[in-house]
């Protein structure tokens, strides 16, 4: 029997209010853009060379700690739960997890259903007694399971499954902390409203010296600052900006008392940017903020899971604890 994976696009994305989302960005004082942005196909692989890179610790740091405990972290996580990955992509680090955790479904989530698609195929190939669904959502607005999953839920028999929300590669330091402290209450959300023991699986990168953080986000290859001034070719892409990347330079600093690296492009030279109907005028070193990268100590990061409505139960990290793998049970 061909095994296939079931696919649902939430809401496709509507570029007129991509466009309007990305001109206010450029028009604020000063310039701040989402780091959405820094992802169209080339952002998303230059990311991928980024994880490659002998500077940029987070992704091996992270592999090295489920490798080392997956073991213990079968015996906490509910095995026969639906597992929910968030930013799913490739859906490499779930699927490691697979033979460990043992889930009874898998749903992988990201912006675009496009992007599941190859890779949910060949995953089911590999493991054909798993119900596999490819959700399209931008679960940076809102995360939640949608009402037209439920019938997929209902075929495989996983209504009232325990769901565990994999979140990997510290991606919830891209978010505030009050953008974090929502998006963790909407995961809780998901959680509650499956079986008992569900709860939340994360990778989070930690607070540690200034001359690890900054390379890590400056690499001598110039694949971070090639991924930084990407974001310029994708707003004209998307915009019709004229942006030239050769005027813009990658600057990466961590800001101690706000524990985050900031990525900024600043204007090399007096420019004006133009785009159908609007422009801005940079002054030679004004910068456009394209991203923080929050970086948390254990305790800052427990204290809000708790506040989420989560029990962190059991916390992993490396031999160095540069980073933390957190399980926490969503409490009723
Ligand atoms: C995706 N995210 C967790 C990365 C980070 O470390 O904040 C994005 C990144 N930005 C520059 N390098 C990597």
């Amino acid at each position: 029997m061909t095994v296939t994976p079931a696919f649902l696009q939430l809401q496709e994305s509507n570029g007129t209010a991509v466009r309007e989302e990305l001109a206010a960005g450029l028009l604020n004082q000063p310039a701040s853009v989402s780091p959405k942005f820094l992802y169209d196909a080339l952002g998303s692989r230059l990311f991928s060379a980024i994880t490659e890179l002998p500077e940029y610790y987070p992704t091996r740091t992270e592999a090295a700690i489920f490798a080392a405990h997956g073991a213990n972290m079968a015996r906490q996580v509910s095995p026969g739960a639906l597992m929910l990955d968030l930013g799913a992509g490739c859906c490499a680090k779930a699927a490691r997890l697979f033979p460990v955790l043992q889930p009874a479904g898998y749903v992988a989530v990201d912006i675009s259903v496009d992007f599941l698609r190859d890779t949910l195929v060949t995953l089911q190939q590999r493991h054909p007694a798993l119900p596999m669904l490819g959700l399209g959502l931008d679960f940076s607005s809102t995360l939640t399971l949608p009402d037209d999953a439920l019938p997929w839920l209902a075929q495989h028999r996983l209504e009232n499954r325990p769901r565990v929300v994999f979140y990997p590669g510290s991606s919830i330091g891209n978010f505030s902390p009050p953008e974090a402290l929502r998006l963790l209450r909407q995961a809780h959300a998901v959680c509650q409203a499956g079986g008992a023991g569900g709860g939340l699986l994360i990778g989070v990168d930690r607070v540690k010296p200034v001359d690890v953080l900054e390379p890590a986000y400056d690499d001598s290859l110039g694949v971070t600052a090639a991924f930084n001034r990407n974001l310029l070719l994708h707003a004209n892409h998307l915009l019709g900006t004229d942006f030239q990347p050769r005027q813009w330079t990658h600057v990466a600093l961590y800001h101690t008392a706000e524990s985050r690296i900031e990525m900024h492009l600043e204007s090399a030279i007096d420019q004006t940017v133009r785009w159908p109907g609007g422009e801005r005028h940079f002054v030679a070193g004004e910068r456009l903020h394209t991203e923080n990268s929050y970086k948390w100590t254990p305790d800052a990061f427990a204290a809000l899971l708790e506040q989420a409505g989560f029990r962190p139960t059991a916390h992993w990290t490396d031999e160095r604890a540069w980073f933390s793998v957190f399980w926490a049970v969503a409490q009723t």
